[in-house]
């Protein structure tokens, strides 16, 4: 048999997708059967991975592909399926990652007319006018599979998609009697398909840039996502150094900048403060970033000359969006930086000029370090976060793998796990809680040797299906230690009320309804779900010996570990 599946199948294989993550129903009879024949004959075809729930299934993939840059496979069952991915479609698009998604659709025919023909009551009810547009505004693809003979066309057409600038996911829809559908095998050349290169600044762009950057005498890059792609990091570090300028991350998703190098200046989030380093620049590269600052609290300062390098510098997918930028380019951060290099290699600099910049940046690194050293000591009897996260950072080591859903903790995690390696601290990119569980599994498939270390709050925890998370920990051995940072309920709806009403009946009242207290026992969900080791601290002297006991769980003994760390309440 050769179906409409088998073409699937072995378009995925022959793209180099390495994994399956799918939940399946009455829509994939043709895909299973496909799926057994295969490995029957021994056939390659992709891993599944076994996905009891489909939010967890796709913040796989994007943890994945955020290690790895490469789209994996997502599966689901029809429309049903397809809301059930719920806010990790939004994180996907949001964080601009490569995802391959496949939902069945409910059959056409009722009597009998085609192979895979209506035999259930739910293929009555699972029948929508308009499946695709569940998620057409978060995807950088959608289409139908009308028929079996271009299924292979049309799923590299959708990777190409995938994996071309701006990134996001893509969606595919087949319905029963199509995935039936017996054809030729048809012959495709995946170098055909190849994503579009990397897009470059025009020269001259790069020369207007580089001559701002070096007149000003404060120039400052502000980044985001940049990281996103490790070369990235390593020619800003070499542009920066060479003209002297500073580095402020702005809401960052990845490691854009070492943080033990002095021209690293820190990193800016909700602080409801103007950033002194963002006020005094006169001349501001914005690279990779869809905030780059919050100008209700924090701008930069009038007159400034803004250049803008983005992979989405329109950001069509935003209807409000502007930055008053002198010039605007969309181009690829690496290339870009690594054309501004060249552009210096040809120029003489005041060597002057440039000490004095670079020596005003490590003043204020060094104040920084000293204040954030001193955060870090043990206070009281509370366990606080700054103190917390820098024991993790000593005992996890620089080359673990990190990925923090910490929200109001995101600051501080950011600063005390203190990344230096590009390519070794993540977020979402999205703004819908419950990556991290998900994200973790995928990044020990992406990177099976690195220690990963899942930074989590206690809401975030809840919201990432921790039941689900921990039982496809253990069943697809990919342990990883997660951290809770459990201030019993959600801090920041009402942290946003009172920036609102800083003086309202809400700041005097009791009771927020955001509160968990009493919470619920999150190491024991995370063994009785898929015997994890767990551990509970409540003060500063246990920190030490928990994160060492349930590292230990991860790194000798092969298994997933919970260490809920109660902070102070809200
Ligand atoms: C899917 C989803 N639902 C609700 C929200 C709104 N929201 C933003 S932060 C937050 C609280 C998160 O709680 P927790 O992880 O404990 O972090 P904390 O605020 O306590 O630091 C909520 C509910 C959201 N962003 N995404
Ligand atoms: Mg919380």
């Amino acid at each position: 048999m050769y179906t409409a599946s088998t073409a699937l199948l072995e378009s995925l294989t022959e793209a180099g997708v390495s994994y399956i993550f799918a939940n399946f129903g009455s829509d994939h009879p043709a895909l299973i059967e496909a799926l057994a024949e295969a490995r029957a004959h021994g056939k390659t075809v992709p891993t599944v991975i076994t996905c009891p729930n489909e939010m967890v299934a796709l913040s796989c993939a994007h943890g994945y592909a955020q290690i790895t840059g490469r789209a994996q496979a997502v599966v689901v069952h029809v429309e049903c399926g397809t809301q059930s991915l719920g806010g990790a479609v939004h994180n996907a698009a949001k964080g601009r990652i490569p995802v391959f998604i496949f939902a069945g659709m409910s059959p056409f025919t009722q009597e009998g007319e085609l192979k895979g023909s209506r035999n259930e009551f739910i293929q009555w009810i699972q029948d929508v006018p308009d499946q695709r547009g569940i998620v057409r505004q978060y995807v950088r693809y959608e289409n139908e599979l009308r028929s079996a003979k271009n299924v292979k066309q049309i799923v590299f057409r959708a990777l190409q998609f995938a994996h071309s600038d701006p990134q996001g996911p893509v969606y595919v829809v087949g319905a029963r009697e199509v995935m039936e559908e017996s054809t030729d095998p048809v012959a495709v050349d995946p170098a055909d398909w190849s994503p579009i290169a990397p897009i470059p600044l025009p020269d001259e762009g790069a020369s207007e840039i580089v001559d701002a950057l070096s007149k000003a005498r404060r120039p400052l890059v502000v980044t985001s996502y940049l990281g996103r792609k490790p070369a990235a990091v390593q020619e800003l570090i070499r542009f920066c150094r060479r003209l002297g300028i500073g580095v402020l991350e702005s809401v960052p998703s990845y490691l854009n900048y070492p943080h033990d190098d002095g021209l690293y200046q820190g990193n800016h989030w909700n602080h409801p403060f103007q950033n002194p380093v963002l006020a005094e620049a006169d001349a501001i590269l914005v690279v990779d970033s869809d905030v780059p600052w919050i100008p209700t609290v924090s701008r930069p300062k009038d007159g400034a000359a803004i250049y803008h390098i983005d992979v989405d510098p329109l950001k069509q997918a935003m209807p409000l969006w502007y930055i008053r930028a002198r010039r605007s380019f969309q181009a690829d951060a690496t290339t870009a930086l690594r054309q501004m290099n060249a552009c210096l290699d040809g120029r003489t600099a005041d060597p002057e000029v440039i000490e004095r910049r670079r020596r005003h940046y490590r003043a204020r690194y060094a104040e920084r370090a000293a204040e954030l050293e001193r955060r870090e000591a043990a206070d009281g009897n509370a366990i606080n976060p700054e103190y917390l996260t820098a024991c993790l950072r000593r005992q996890i080591g620089e080359p673990a793998i990190v990925l923090s859903e910490g929200i109001t903790n995101y600051h501080v995690i950011c600063d005390h796990i203190a990344k230096s390696t590009p390519g070794t601290m993540f977020a979402s990119g999205g703004g819908s809680l419950g990556w991290n569980g998900g994200a973790a599994i995928g990044a020990k498939l992406a990177a099976p040797d690195a220690t990963v270390v899942a930074l989590t709050g206690d809401g975030s925890y809840m919201f990432s299906q921790p039941s689900t998370v921990h039982w496809m920990a253990r069943r697809y051995e990919t342990p990883f230690l997660q951290v809770v940072y459990n201030n019993r309920g959600w801090k920041a709806p009402k942290f946003s009320t009172l920036a609102v009403h800083p003086d309202g009946y809400a700041s005097r009242a009791d009771d927020l309804d955001v509160s968990f207290d009493p919470p619920p026992d999150y190491a024991g969900i995370a063994i009785a779900a898929g015997g994890a080791f767990g551990r509970t601290i409540r003060h500063p002297r246990e920190v030490e010996n928990g994160i060492a006991e349930t590292l230990r769980a991860v790194r000798e003994e092969n298994r997933c570990a919970v260490l809920d760390v109660w902070l102070a309440p809200l």
